[in-house]
C-alpha cells in the first residue's frame, strides 16, 4: 500500500471545519446573568490557548475582578501570585480550587472539555450548586455532556467567546468582593505545603523540589514537562507559574517518553531560547536516545530528572491495591533504570546530582547555570504519595464511596469541612465520616 501510485488530483480535498459563528449568541443576557451571580467563577481551559484568547482572559478576569481555576494544560494563563487564579481543580489538586468550584453559583467552563480528572469522576456534580454555561468549540463534546443537562451550551470558539462576553460586561468590575474575598482565603489557608513544611536536611521530597524549583525557574521561561506519573503529578500540583512562563504537557494523552522529545521539539520551535525540561526517570528511558540528539544540536534546555528509583505511581498501586506485590516497577522488583550521571558522560553532556534536601535551593540555581544542555538528576524520595486527593473511602458496613470533589483527602473534620462550605454538604461527606446524613 506505502508503495502504490497516488493521484493527487483525484483525492478529496481537506475541508478546514467551519468556525461556528458568535453572532446569534446573546452576549447581553450572559452579561447580565454573570452580574446577577454572587459567587461566579470561570474554568478555563487549554481550548483558551488553542484559540490564541490568552491575552482576552486575563483582560475580562481583571476588568470584571473574576475568580479563576484551570486545568493542567492551561495553568499558565494567570500566574500563580494573580489574586484572581484560585488554582487548578480536580482530583490532584489544591482544596482552594475545589471549595470555589463547589461553592460557586455560575460556573463558565471555556475551552476545558471537563474531563474526569478535572471532575473526580463526577461531571453531573462539578459545580452542584451552580448555573453553567459550558463553551466548546467542538460540537460533539458539547452533545457528549448528556450528565449537565441544565446546562448552558455554547459551541463557540473561546476567544469569540471572552471577546463578546468583555464586551457586553462593560469595564466596571463585578460587585462580589465578599467572594473574590473568600477565594483567595481559600488559596492562602490550603496551600499545598505550609511554610516550613520541608526538612533542612536529608532526603528531597517531591514536593520540596517542585516548591524550589518554581522558586528558581525565571519569569518568561518556558517549561516542558512529562505527561504520567506520580512526579508529573506532584509537579502540575505545586508548580507555582510565574509570569510569562509558559508550561505544557500532552493534551489528555500520558504517555511515558514525551517529556524530552517535547522539550526538543518546544526548544526548536522557540528558536533555541533558553529553557528547561522537568522529566521522571521511568518515562525518560522510553526516549532517552534524544539525549543524543539534545547533545548534538546543542539546545539550551537544562533537563531536570525527577528520579525517585523507577515507577514510583505503580509501586504506589502495588502497595495500595496488591499487598504491596511489587513486580517490576523498582530496583527490587526487576526494573532497573541506568545511573543518569553515567548516562549524561556517555552522552556527553554536564551532569549534576542532587540528592538531599540541605542548600536545595543553591543548588538548583547552581544547576540551571551549567553550560546547557545539561541533566540534573534528582533523587528524590521513592515512596511518597501525594496529598491531598479525591479518593474513594471504604464505609464501615462494607463498600466504598467516592468522595465529592471538595472532600479531599485526608478528610478535614465534619466541622472544618462545614465551615469552609458556603454551600449544603453532600451527604457522601457525612456517610464517609460515619455521621448521620
Ligand atoms: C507508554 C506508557 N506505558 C505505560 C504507562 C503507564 N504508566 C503510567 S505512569 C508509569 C510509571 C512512570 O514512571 P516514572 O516516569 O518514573 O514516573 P513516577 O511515577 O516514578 O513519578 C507507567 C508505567 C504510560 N503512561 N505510558
Ligand atoms: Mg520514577
Amino acid at each position: 500500500m506505502q508503495a502504490a501510485p497516488v493521484d493527487a488530483a483525484a483525492l478529496r480535498p481537506w475541508q478546514a471545519p467551519v468556525r461556528p459563528a458568535s453572532s446569534t449568541v446573546d452576549f447581553a443576557a450572559l452579561a447580565r446573568q454573570l452580574r446577577q451571580a454572587q459567587r461566579p467563577l470561570l474554568l478555563a481551559g487549554h481550548g483558551v490557548r488553542l484559540s490564541g484568547a490568552a491575552d482576552a482572559l486575563q483582560a475580562l478576569a481583571h476588568e470584571a475582578g473574576l475568580p479563576c481555576v484551570f486545568t493542567w494544560n492551561a495553568l499558565d494563563l494567570l500566574p500563580h501570585e494573580d489574586p484572581l487564579n484560585i488554582g487548578r481543580p480536580g482530583v490532584v489538586a489544591t482544596r482552594a480550587a475545589n471549595f470555589a468550584v463547589q461553592n460557586c453559583d455560575l460556573l463558565i467552563c471555556v475551552g476545558a472539555r471537563l474531563d474526569p480528572v478535572v471532575t473526580a469522576y463526577n461531571r453531573a456534580e462539578f459545580g452542584r450548586h451552580a448555573q453553567k454555561i459550558v463553551v466548546d468549540i467542538d460540537a460533539h463534546e458539547l452533545d457528549d455532556k448528556t450528565d449537565l443537562p441544565e446546562a448552558t451550551r455554547l459551541a463557540l470558539d473561546a476567544g469569540d467567546f471572552l471577546q463578546g462576553l468583555r464586551g457586553a460586561l462593560g469595564p466596571a468590575p463585578l460587585a462580589v468582593d465578599a467572594w473574590r474575598a473568600r477565594c483567595l482565603r481559600w488559596k492562602l489557608d490550603h496551600p499545598l505545603h505550609p511554610q516550613g513544611s520541608f526538612a533542612d536536611a536529608g532526603p528531597i521530597s517531591h514536593a520540596h523540589f517542585v516548591d524550589a524549583l518554581s522558586e528558581a525557574t525565571p519569569a518568561d521561561t518556558l517549561v516542558a514537562t512529562g505527561s504520567s506519573g506520580l512526579a508529573v503529578e506532584f509537579l502540575y500540583a505545586g508548580f507555582r507559574n510565574k509570569p510569562g512562563q509558559r508550561l505544557f504537557l500532552t493534551s489528555g494523552l500520558g504517555s511515558m517518553g514525551y517529556g524530552l522529545p517535547a522539550a526538543i521539539g518546544a526548544c526548536l520551535g522557540q528558536g533555541r531560547s533558553p529553557m528547561i525540561a522537568v522529566e521522571s526517570d521511568g518515562s525518560l528511558q522510553l526516549n532517552v536516545q534524544e539525549l543524543a540528539t539534545l547533545a548534538t544540536q546543542a539546545l539550551p534546555i537544562c533537563l531536570f530528572v525527577m528520579n525517585n528509583g523507577g515507577y514510583a505511581s505503580i509501586r504506589n498501586t502495588q502497595r495500595n491495591y496488591f499487598q504491596g506485590r511489587y513486580l517490576a516497577s523498582g530496583p527490587d522488583s526487576g526494573l532497573r533504570l541506568p545511573d543518569l550521571a553515567a548516562l549524561a558522560r556517555t552522552y556527553g553532556l554536564p551532569c549534576v546530582t542532587i540528592a538531599d534536601s540541605h542548600a536545595l535551593a543553591a543548588a538548583l540555581s547552581g544547576a540551571m547555570a551549567l553550560p546547557r544542555p545539561c541533566l540534573v538528576d534528582l533523587q528524590l524520595v521513592p515512596d511518597e504519595t501525594l496529598q491531598p486527593k479525591c479518593a474513594a473511602i471504604p464505609l464501615a458496613e462494607g463498600g466504598m464511596v467516592s468522595m465529592p470533589l471538595e472532600d479531599m483527602s485526608p478528610l478535614l473534620s465534619l466541622e472544618a469541612l462545614e465551615a469552609e462550605m458556603l454551600t449544603p454538604l453532600s451527604p457522601r461527606s457525612r456517610q464517609a465520616r460515619g455521621a448521620p446524613c
